[in-house]
């Protein structure tokens, strides 16, 4: 290679490499990253875009390039030359894919496992033994329905195995419902929005009283499937204040589009004093109650009548 065209190259490898990193800091794909672990995310899809987009720009250069410099001049009808093969071409445009693939892997492994990725997958494999045990206990039946039946007759889980979050989590059981979510504190608070303490890490004990929903925050860039009969849990650190949508993200019956509602991201003064308004609602309001027990004396009607009346005083109280 020419020294001329060496230094071209270097240059435009340069300025391909310095358009990059400013498009993977300057895309403004994402929303506002309100957690922790969305820092986490947003650092591996911002790396990912950077390698992608500089692709892009290598592959389209090139072929831009060829178009105009290899066109086809007036009067030549030659044919062009006949290359066969070039072996070391064609390692090294294997052998840098190969590797930005693997570091992709591990780097994309390390923050599944930072975002409390494989604590689920742990779960869910304890889960799977306990319905091994259902499933015997109950003469053959499927593992599902077995674990279904219990949770319906005695108004426990069958997951009991999940690990339990320490002193300094706030603990917050979700229950899923077509077509809203029941958010449950401590001391009976029963609430339809979530409001969390900025900076304190948040855990959410997840079950669903019906079918299927999930539960979304695109600013905390997390997703929990919920699951009748079985408890899931999310684990996340909020850091920036302020209010982001909750979105079922599963599709869950004919009213699906409409299951949702904010998670507040307080400061902790603001907070405290949200959960002691919330503990007066709860003392003074038999309706709260009822949203929070356990189901098992009631028929699934009027169950759901606690939470709508309960639902109702809480949006007209806020006011
Ligand atoms: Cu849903």
């Amino acid at each position: 290679m020419r020294k001329n065209n060496l230094i071209s190259v270097v240059v435009i490898i340069g300025l391909v490499f310095a358009a990059s990193i400013w498009y993977a800091r300057n895309n403004g794909l994402l929303p506002v990253a309100a957690g922790d672990e969305a820092v986490l995310y947003d650092g591996l899809f911002n790396t990912i875009l950077a390698i992608a987009f500089g692709f892009f720009l290598i592959v389209e250069g090139v072929l831009i390039y060829s178009i105009v410099k290899f066109r086809r001049r007036q009067g030549d009808d030659t044919d062009g030359p006949a290359i066969h093969e070039n072996l070391s071409l064609e390692i090294v445009w294997t052998a840098i894919p190969t590797v930005i693939v693997m570091w992709v892997a591990i780097y994309s492994f390390d923050v599944y496992t930072a975002m409390q990725g494989s604590q689920n997958l742990d779960a869910m494999a304890h889960g799977g033994m306990h319905q091994t045990v259902a499933k015997h206990e109950r003469g053959g039946m499927p593992a599902s329905k077995a674990t279904l039946a219990s949770s319906n007759s005695d108004g426990t889980l069958m997951a009991g195995t999940m690990p339990a979050g320490g002193d300094d989590v706030v603990a917050i059981d979700v229950s899923a419902m077509q077509f809203a979510w029941i958010f449950n504190y401590p001391n009976e608070i029963a609430t339809a929005e979530l409001h969390v303490p900025v900076g304190k890490k948040v855990r959410l004990n997840m079950t669903a009283v019906d079918v299927l929903h999930a539960f979304w925050v695109p600013q905390l860039r997390i997703k929990q499937d919920v699951i009748p009969g079985r408890e899931t849990f999310l684990e996340f650190t909020p850091r920036v204040v302020g209010e982001y949508p909750v979105v079922c993200a599963e599709l869950c019956g004919s009213y699906h589009g409409g299951m949702r509602t904010t998670m507040v991201i307080d400061t902790p003064e603001d907070y405290q004093a949200w959960l002691k308004e919330q503990q007066e609602v709860a003392s003074n309001d038999p309706e709260a109650i009822v949203a929070s027990r356990p189901t098992s004396h009631m028929s699934d009607r009027e169950y759901l009548a606690g939470k709508v009346t309960h639902l109702g005083m809480e949006m007209a109280s806020k006011k």
